[in-house]
């Protein structure tokens, strides 16, 4: 029962090696093949051992006092060291600054720190470089609105309700989030960007200061609600945003504050109506700062192995589609999208070394959890795909997961455990000793960023998306799925007959569906039984 073959990414093989100072084998470790299978591997501060190794000559001197006075000279430095470091490494703060910059659409392959060939994201990959990055987060929704309400709520779609894209305003006002948790333990607390749980742009309980647009916002000169007012301001939506987490950072006294930002980058310039459908259905403008407009314009764009899937097997992606082509390689992403993308990423970039270096200026970096991720990925030609989103393949689940906490966490740790977006709700709560009576589905990763491995950790995850109507190609392929370090297996709610198993290790691009093969049959039912669980928690 084995799959195609596939070693490693066509990025990682075009690419340069992931920005770790201890992750010489990480480009092939990042390839989906190998996820959940390798434990974490934080660097471990070497200068202790140094010491004895740069000094091998020293027990073989002959005269004994000259011995016993090197010895002693070794004691010493070896005492200086760790006091120093002792100085060094702050205790962590009973309640640390919480900072989430949350990306849209950006893939977990996007970054510098992840291996990207060109990218350039100096200083988001400085969070990965100084902290933790997961090697394996995913989210539990590949869809803008059902994915935020997983990350602030800490419960998978079909426990919180916001299901799609649909205008569901009111229900986003009733969700229970970790910052309205925050909130009642002392924090003040910020929201800065796209909500898009519903078109209202008003502020919703927990947050402080609010600072949203009316769903997904605009590209250029964006009209913010501040606080009740509505004021259109000039300029690149990231760069105001990222002006506006600033103003509330210098604005800070004492008390500690989470800061919520959410980026409308990198999605395209459409507007969402109530009912989920779009304005633009090629859904393709991505529209960077004029500044950033020509960059990567030299630079070839790599593409992942999964590009040339002849479909064999996925029933419910080669059915016929009034109006539309078949997929294929021609209805992929165009290069110069990709680019755009890209670019747009730039702004962001920026606007996390600018708010980097203010809390720093501040005496505040080291105090701050700082979290770096995104709602969902994108499609890049993977199986003909492009605008679509939604389905369960890699590139749409896969999300770059990077934490800073120095009190806590290692520079440089690599986390290979399964992390999933509904997680972060219990993991911020736990490193602000928040305790709370609310229900949730994910888990505290705080064992995992300290380094350890708990034995009870999951090896399974639950994705979902249920069917709207936005891309005619996707109507009825609402699905539930159930990921494993070796399986996936989707399940389609409406389509039947159609259904997807995939064997991770040996067929990391998704390209050959197992459903069909007798020697899956027991495998398909453990993942049938595991899937109604998940939907039971
Ligand atoms: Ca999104």
């Amino acid at each position: 029962m084995r799959g195609r073959q596939c070693s490693s990414t066509a990025i990682c093989e075009a690419g340069r090696k992931p920005d770790s100072g201890s992750a010489k084998t990480a480009s092939l470790l990042d390839s989906p093949g190998q996820s959940g299978t390798v434990k974490s591997q934080p660097i471990r501060p070497r200068a202790q051992t140094m010491i004895y190794e740069s000094q091998p000559g020293a027990v073989f001197v002959k005269r004994f006092p000259r011995f016993v006075l090197l010895q002693t000279l070794v004691w010493c430095c070896l005492v200086i060291c760790l006091c120093l470091n002792a100085v060094s490494v702050k205790a962590a703060p009973a309640q640390p600054n919480i900072v989430v910059v949350l990306v849209d659409d950006l893939r977990w392959d996007e970054l510098g720190c992840m291996g990207h060939p060109f990218v350039r994201t100096p200083h988001i990959d400085r969070i990965s470089r100084e902290g933790a990055r997961f090697r394996n987060a995913f989210c539990s929704t590949p869809l803008c609105s059902p994915m935020r309400a997983c990350l602030l709520t800490g419960r998978y779609t079909h426990n919180h309700g916001i299901f799609d894209n649909i205008n569901r305003s009111e229900h986003s006002h009733t969700l229970k989030t970790f910052p309205q948790e925050l909130q009642k333990a002392g924090y003040a607390t910020a929201y800065v960007g796209k909500w898009h749980m519903g078109n209202d742009d008003t502020a919703r309980p927990g947050f402080d200061h609010w600072v949203s647009m009316k769903g997904q916002g605009t590209s250029f000169d964006p009209t913010l609600n501040i606080n009740g007012e509505r004021i259109q301001f000039k300029g690149h939506t990231t760069d105001v945003l990222n002006q506006k987490v600033n103003e509330f950072v210098k604005a800070q006294g004492e008390k500690p504050f989470c800061l919520y930002i959410a980026h409308k980058a990198l999605h395209p310039e459409l507007t969402q109506r109530d009912d989920g459908s779009i304005t633009d259905p090629s859904a393709a403008k991505f529209m960077p700062a004029k500044r950033h407009e020509k960059l990567y314009s030299d630079d070839a764009i790599p593409r992942r192995l999964n590009v040339v899937d002849t479909l064999e097997g996925k029933r419910a992606l080669k059915r016929t589609v009034p109006g539309l082509p078949p997929l294929s390689q021609k209805t992929g992403t165009s290069d110069e999208v990709i680019r755009d993308r890209l670019r747009m990423l730039a702004g962001i970039d920026e606007g996390v070394g600018s708010l980097c270096e203010l809390l720093e200026s501040q005496g505040k970096l080291d105090d701050t959890v700082f979290v770096f991720t995104s709602d969902h990925g994108y499609w890049y030609g993977e199986h003909g795909l492009s605008v679509e989103r939604r389905l369960p393949y890699e590139e749409g689940i896969r999300v770059p997961l990077l934490v800073r906490y120095p009190p806590l966490i290692k520079a440089g740790t690599l986390i290979d455990e399964f992390a999933v977006s509904v997680d972060l709700a219990p993991t911020m709560l736990d490193l602000a000793h928040v305790k709370t009576d609310q229900k949730y589905d994910g888990r505290s990763l705080v064992p995992l960023l300290k380094g350890a491995h708990p034995a009870d950790w999951r090896q399974s995850f639950l994705v979902e998306y249920n069917s709207d109507t936005v891309f005619p190609r996707l109507v009825k392929m609402g699905y539930k799925a159930v990921r494993t370090p070796r399986w996936k297996y989707i399940q389609f709610n409406e389509l039947t007959g159609m259904n997807e198993l995939y064997d991770m290790q040996h067929d990391p691009y998704e390209m050959q569906n197992l459903i069909n093969d007798p020697a899956a049959k027991e495998t398909v039912k453990q993942l049938q039984a595991e899937l109604k669980q998940l939907m039971k928690d």
